[in-house]
């Protein structure tokens, strides 16, 4: 494992989003999620923190059921793509078949920030964020992006990270995750709703 630890061997705060909208052999959604959140601290890492439950209209509108979205905090001394494996490899165990760009999803964990790290390059990530919608539908990144190049966009990840670090600071755009929501027009915020009765495993 030595060679999968973090340069300094210091334990660093992560944020990983989840998020489904079709049934897995796990069962529905919420299930299926809960039971990646499990598998993630069985594999030894620590669940620091996780926001509220939502349930989010399908982006782009209309190409499928609704998603159930929430994230968590890990803390942990893996690199960014040890952890990132990690979270494919939760994927995998649940059924994830990657289809085409956007189709539907039984699981989804995406790696959105990790402390003081930026993959592959700053103007790498700067060309990710500002690839025009059009190209968005064509084009993914083969290799980690991170941040996550689309968290500034979308509701449906910025609201629950901001239950877990709304001061954390994008290193690229200098804005705080509150920042970042405040941005984003209320019409896409208030379709994010928050789910009552669903607690989410933390250790
Ligand atoms: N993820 C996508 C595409 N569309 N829509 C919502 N509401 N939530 C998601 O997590 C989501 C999406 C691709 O990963
Ligand atoms: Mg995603
Ligand atoms: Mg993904």
């Amino acid at each position: 494992m030595s060679r999968d630890v973090d340069e300094k061997y210091a334990k660093i705060r992560a944020w990983v989003a989840f998020g489904a909208n079709l049934p897995s052999e796990t069962g529905e959604p919420v299930e299926t999620l809960f039971a990646a959140v499990q598998d993630l601290r069985d594999m030894g890492v620590a669940v620091r923190g996780a926001s509220r439950v939502f349930e989010t209209p399908c982006f782009p509108a209309g190409a499928g059921p609704s998603y159930i979205n929430f994230a968590i905090e890990v803390e942990t001394a893996l690199t960014p793509e040890a952890l990132l494996s990690l979270l494919h490899e939760i994927e995998a165990r649940h059924g994830r078949v990657r289809k085409t760009r956007w189709a539907g999803r039984s699981i989804d964990l995406d790696l959105m920030a990790m402390e003081g790290k930026v993959r592959p390059d700053v103007t790498t990530v700067q060309r990710w964020i500002d690839l025009p919608m059009s190209a968005q539908t064509t084009q993914a990144p083969e290799t980690l992006i991170l941040p996550h190049p689309r968290i500034q966009d979308r509701a449906f990840m910025l609201i629950p990270f901001a239950d877990l670090a709304p001061d954390w600071v994008h290193p690229l755009s200098g804005k705080t995750v509150a920042e970042m929501i405040d941005a984003l027009p209320d019409a896409e915020k208030t379709e994010v709703k928050a789910q009552s009765g669903l607690e989410i495993p933390v250790n």
